[in-house]
């Protein structure tokens, strides 16, 4: 993501380093950093370190959803897992490392709002109780680039049921943690943190909308927001916010963090479309993460039949930015 008043870090991804060039620094990177510390297998694979500490190790690999399937080859897991875009640990792709600092237990998600049987759920509780399954999504990210992964969670719809909205609910507005000791990006003061996003709730309660607690057959790695983040595969990336600590249950159309900076670039809905470009370049194609592959982008990501009835009656709404 980047904003028009743009700093040094604001050059568009696609202006960044070819990806070639920067793979194979990466690579020898980790092997210099693996040799120098004696810990070549864990510091050359940072993910897998994790999922040997995690308290929720031993639910993955979890069956796989054969209901989703792909166009394309799943991404490498060295390239989505060191190429990422979580602002509250820095706003380059690189935050991996800065990533793990995360505590992710104790984590406990607060339900709240509009509903039935507020909440407090702890996140071991949490994965006790849902029914975890895999699911192979396609990822499209606002600055044209995408990814192919294995998540593994559950139906946001689940976690609907069990709050049981009022017929007041309309929409959900999920909060990411708030911690500048631990994320120094939450030190800009320009941001308005937390991180913020939001849906309907026939979009929550839409099959697709995914809570994702793994990946890779393995409990999620704090750089793709553990241990709770969404996966909306129809919308643009920035919506499937990261590391959620509160989902409230709203009458009124929450603003998303990226909106709230640039409502003109960034909007409420976000849904993928190949034919309207984003105000400062095209999203007609994308970058395959980890390939030197260009592919046309997808109407609805190619999540069309599952979604486009959801906004068959919104006419004008800005639906695609
Ligand atoms: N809390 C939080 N969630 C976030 C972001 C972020 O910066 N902070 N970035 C978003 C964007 S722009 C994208 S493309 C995806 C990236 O997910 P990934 O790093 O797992 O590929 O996370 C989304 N969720
Ligand atoms: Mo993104």
């Amino acid at each position: 993501m980047n904003v028009i008043h743009k700093k040094a870090w604001a050059i568009p991804e696609r202006e960044a380093t070819p990806e070639d060039v920067f793979w194979n620094r990466r690579s020898f990177m980790a092997g210099v950093a693996g040799g120098v510390l004696g810990l070549g297998a864990m510091a050359a694979n940072p993910a897998r370190a994790l999922a040997e500490e995690d308290p929720s190790a031993g639910l993955y690999p979890v069956q796989r959803n054969k209901a989703f399937t792909l166009d394309r080859d799943v991404t490498a897991e060295s390239a989505s897992s060191t190429y990422n875009n979580f602002y509250e640990f820095g706003t380059s792709k690189q935050i991996s490392k800065a990533a793990q600092a995360l505590p992710i237990r104790p984590w406990s998600v607060v339900v709240d709002g509009l509903v039935d049987n507020p909440q407090t759920i702890d996140i071991d509780d949490m994965l006790a109780k849902m029914p975890l399954e895999e699911r192979l999504y396609r990822h499209r990210c606002v600055e044209a680039w995408s990814m192919a992964v294995p998540w593994s969670g559950f139906p946001l719809s689940e976690l609907v049921k069990l709050a049981g909205p009022t017929s007041d609910a309309k929409y959900l507005r999920f909060e990411t943690f708030n911690d500048p000791k631990i994320a120094p990006g939450q030190k800009q003061g320009w941001y308005p943190w937390p991180y913020v996003e939001g849906l309907t709730l026939a979009e929550a309660t839409n099959d697709l909308a995914f809570m994702v607690t793994g990946v890779y057959g393995k409990p999620l790695a704090k750089q793709f927001g553990a241990p709770l983040r969404l996966a909306l595969p129809w919308k643009y990336g920035f919506k499937s916010i990261k590391s959620i600590v509160r989902i409230s249950f709203v009458k009124e159309r929450p603003v998303g963090l990226w909106e709230a900076i640039q409502s003109s670039e960034y909007g409420f809905w976000a849904n993928v479309n190949p034919g309207v470009p984003h105000p400062r370049w095209s999203q007609a194609s994308e970058r395959l993460l980890g390939t030197s592959e260009r592919r046309n982008t997808l109407m609805f990501n190619g999540y069309g039949e599952q979604v486009a009835d959801l906004y068959k009656d919104l006419k004008g709404e800005a639906l695609y930015m």
